[in-house]
């Protein structure tokens, strides 16, 4: 008996092995034309995309409408209607990973859409340090996906155990995993943690081992560009483009070209998620607008005198606040008097308030 695809059966399209489900098909229904097809994009470049169809993977122009519209602009993951032989529209995310653009006055950057996990890619090795994954996963939180933290190259670093527990102390909330993507080891306990037909993505510095992990969670098939980088972190970027790969288990993964910098954008409560074994220190503080400095009876302080918090991640959060404090005041200063304005009248509503 040959093969065949029934049209009945929507979990023997082609489409299904990329994610689309139900909801997404609901979408698509709401706005589509005769003719118009459904599809994901697998691979985003500036003014063209590869896209998943029903009938296979095709080149398609990004329609001219959506070419400078800046966070909606279509990206890897999204669910797209092509119409006429262009991308003419990108269906709702569920979920984006967003960075501050590189460029102060582009605002937002979506590095990838629809995703369920981000997969928050660090090296082991003897210049290790675990404050490095608190930004990456403060942009994880911020996504509204599920964060897991991956240390690769566990090959090269003796006492995994103490690396895991190190960086379970900075994630809070997330699980993690030890893996040497190069030997294959810990990568199918990772992907146990993807199910078949959800998507993650993988981020990372550069020479993380992202790609090589991506490959060998796609059994080999993925194919990815892997390369030699300087252990400085001064080396080329191997992988240059966001993809979007099928993994052994049915899972899909996108990887990404490492990142050195990542600038937050709206990140206050995603703050909150990364950092939430201290902000469920802060009500136990004397005060309510304790800041955690030397205030009398302050929790924070009291967790760290006795060890059971690092000063060090107090700094962090600080430094992560400032940071997202001062993106707020560099914001368009129209919009920031419209929201102080809607405060105000919403204050004012409050005091009309009957007291009790
Ligand atoms: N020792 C060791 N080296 C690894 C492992 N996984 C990857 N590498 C090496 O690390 C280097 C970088 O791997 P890539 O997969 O290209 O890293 P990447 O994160 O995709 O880098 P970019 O694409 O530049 O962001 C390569 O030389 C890999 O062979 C591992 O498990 N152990
Ligand atoms: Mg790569
Ligand atoms: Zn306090």
């Amino acid at each position: 008996m040959t093969a065949m695809v029934s049209p009945t059966d929507p979990s023997s399209r082609p489409l299904a092995l990329w994610g689309w489900d139900d909801s997404f098909r609901q979408l698509f229904e709401d706005e589509a034309l005769p003719g118009d097809e459904p599809g994901r994009i697998v691979r985003a470049d500036l003014r063209a995309c590869a896209v998943a169809l029903e009938r296979g993977e095709v080149h398609v122009p990004v329609g001219r409408h959506l070419l400078s519209s800046g966070s909606s602009q279509p990206t890897t993951g999204d669910w797209v209607v092509v119409r006429d032989g262009e991308i003419a529209s990108v269906l709702d995310r569920r979920t984006a990973v967003v960075r501050a653009s590189a460029d102060p006055g582009k605002g937002a950057q979506v590095l990838a859409a629809n995703v369920e996990f981000v997969l928050v890619a660090e090296p082991l090795g003897e210049r290790w340090r675990p404050r490095r994954l608190e930004r990456l996963l403060v942009v994880a939180w911020q996504s509204a996906a599920i964060p897991i933290v991956v240390l690769t190259k566990a090959d090269r670093c003796d006492d995994i155990e103490a690396a895991l527990s190190l960086a379970r102390a900075v994630a809070p909330g997330a699980s993690v995993y030890a893996v040497s993507p190069l030997y294959g080891d810990g990568t199918e306990e990772l992907a146990k943690a993807l199910a078949p037909g959800t998507t993650a993505v993988i981020i990372g510095r550069s020479g993380a081992g992202k790609s090589t992990l991506a490959n060998a969670l796609s059994g080999g098939k993925a194919g990815l560009d892997t390369g030699a980088v300087r252990d400085d972190n001064k080396g080329r970027h191997t992988t240059v483009t966001r993809e979007l790969v099928i993994l052994a288990n049915g899972a899909l993964l996108i990887d990404t070209p490492g990142v050195r910098a990542i600038g937050l954008i709206d990140s206050t409560e995603a703050i909150g998620d990364a950092f939430s074994d201290l902000e469920a220190l802060a009500p136990n503080c004397r005060f309510g607008d304790c800041a955690h400095e030397s205030e009398p009876g302050c929790a924070v302080q009291e967790a760290i005198s006795a060890g059971e918090l690092d000063g060090e991640r107090l700094a962090s959060y600080r430094r992560l606040q400032r940071e997202q404090e001062r993106l707020e005041a560099r914001e368009d200063p129209r919009l920031r008097a419209a929201k102080a304005a809607e405060w105000r009248r919403f204050s004012k509503e409050i005091r009309r308030l009957p007291k009790h």
